[in-house]
């Protein structure tokens, strides 16, 4: 047995008797490092004519394989068996509450955008979403809105310093130009919603520079208002959780629909206190109609082949009608203890077989 044998078969023996992950990677420097005991053997094969070096390099070169195969199959079982001590000892019990000292909640805001969005999940709706900071080719021209119209004006549009390139830039008004970009992003049909943040400069009791809305675009063959109806009955029925809810569909007017309608559903407003669903009288829930031929073809769809419907809505108006929450203004405010009140449990999933959340 020469050097190199009795060299090989000590470390092969030290390799076995390695009890952790650390010593294995001590043996490894040891042996095969810039100063280890291998890598000295293999600096003397600098010394050997030609014939002994082949020979001696090529048996070096075997026995540093077999250490280093060695080193790594002997990791790889204590890593193995330092996993199974840990999962033999550490215990998760996954039927323990949430913990109780949780102190985050969810603003009704996103509780009531999740609502919404589960709904029309279900109806077949996907959900598209857009940039806040608009042309105003999105945000008016191609919604049929004339450059003269009031909602253009300064006072109620936040407008931006243009660019360099002269162009006219805005936060949204609305979500509808998300809708333009997705219909010019594909081709029909189409089956959207578009919930999120909206902006005009308007500040009192009941309005606030930023506030929330989901616009809804159905553009398919044949599509007519009977299954604008259907849709907005549905979805009333739903996010109030009254099974046979009262409601009319009312003429109105938008540049960006026609015809135009406005839906409201039943209440009661005795004693001043707002009660959803019941008596005879009427609140305004939403703006919808039929998408304009004009809107159609500024987004590039042949109105002769395709037809749709479009809704829009306030979210924040509806969180408040929903929840009772009697402010505007607080919803911005954040204040922890506003929140704590009004706000949701992060476990509080809204589904449709739950029937939303209270
Ligand atoms: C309201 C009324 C509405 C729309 C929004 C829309 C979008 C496209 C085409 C046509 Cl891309 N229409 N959106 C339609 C009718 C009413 O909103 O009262 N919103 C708060």
């Amino acid at each position: 047995m020469d050097d190199l044998d009795r060299l090989t078969n000590s470390l092969l023996a030290e390799v076995a008797t390695t009890d952790s992950a650390a010593a294995v990677e001590d043996l490894r420097v040891a042996a095969l490092g810039k100063k280890g005991s291998i890598t000295g053997l293999m600096k003397t094969l600098g010394a050997m004519d030609a014939e002994e070096r082949k020979a001696k390099g090529q048996a070096f070169n075997a026995a540093k394989d077999r250490i280093s195969a060695a080193l790594d199959a002997r990791k790889t079982q204590l890593g193995q068996r330092e996993m199974d001590a840990r999962l033999s000892f550490e215990r998760v019990d996954v039927t323990l509450p949430v913990r109780a000292e949780s102190q985050g909640r969810i603003h009704p805001v996103s509780q009531v955008t999740e609502e919404i969005t589960a709904i029309f999940a279900d109806m077949g709706f996907k959900v598209a979403e857009g940039p806040d900071i608009e042309d105003d080719w999105h945000n008016f021209t191609a919604l049929n809105i004339p450059p003269n119209h009031p909602a253009r004006q300064m006072h109620d549009t936040f407008y931006l310093p243009p660019k360099d390139t002269g162009e006219t830039i805005l936060l949204r008004t609305h979500t509808s130009p998300v809708q333009i970009r997705h219909m010019m992003s594909g081709p029909p049909p189409h089956r959207i919603i578009a919930p999120g943040r909206t902006y005009r400069c308007d500040s009192d009791m009941t309005h606030t520079p930023m506030f929330h809305q989901v616009e809804g675009l159905v553009i398919d063959r044949n599509i007519h208002m009977g299954h604008l109806k259907g849709c907005l009955e549905e979805f009333t029925r739903a996010i109030f959780g009254i099974p046979d809810l009262r409601y009319r569909l009312r003429p109105s007017h938008f540049p960006f629909t026609e015809p135009s309608a406005e839906m409201d559903i039943g209440c009661s407003r005795k004693g001043g206190v707002l009660k959803i669903g019941e008596g005879d009288d009427w609140l305004e829930i939403l703006g919808c109609g039929m998408v304009h031929p004009k809107v159609l073809e500024a987004a590039g769809i042949d109105p002769n082949e395709w037809q749709g419907f479009a809704f829009g809505m306030g979210i924040d108006r509806i969180a408040m009608l929903k929840y009772g929450i009697p402010d505007l203004r607080a919803f911005f405010e954040a204040d922890v203890r506003w929140l704590r009140h009004y706000g949701f449990s992060a476990l509080d999933v809204p589904t449709l077989s739950g029937g939303l959340v209270r």
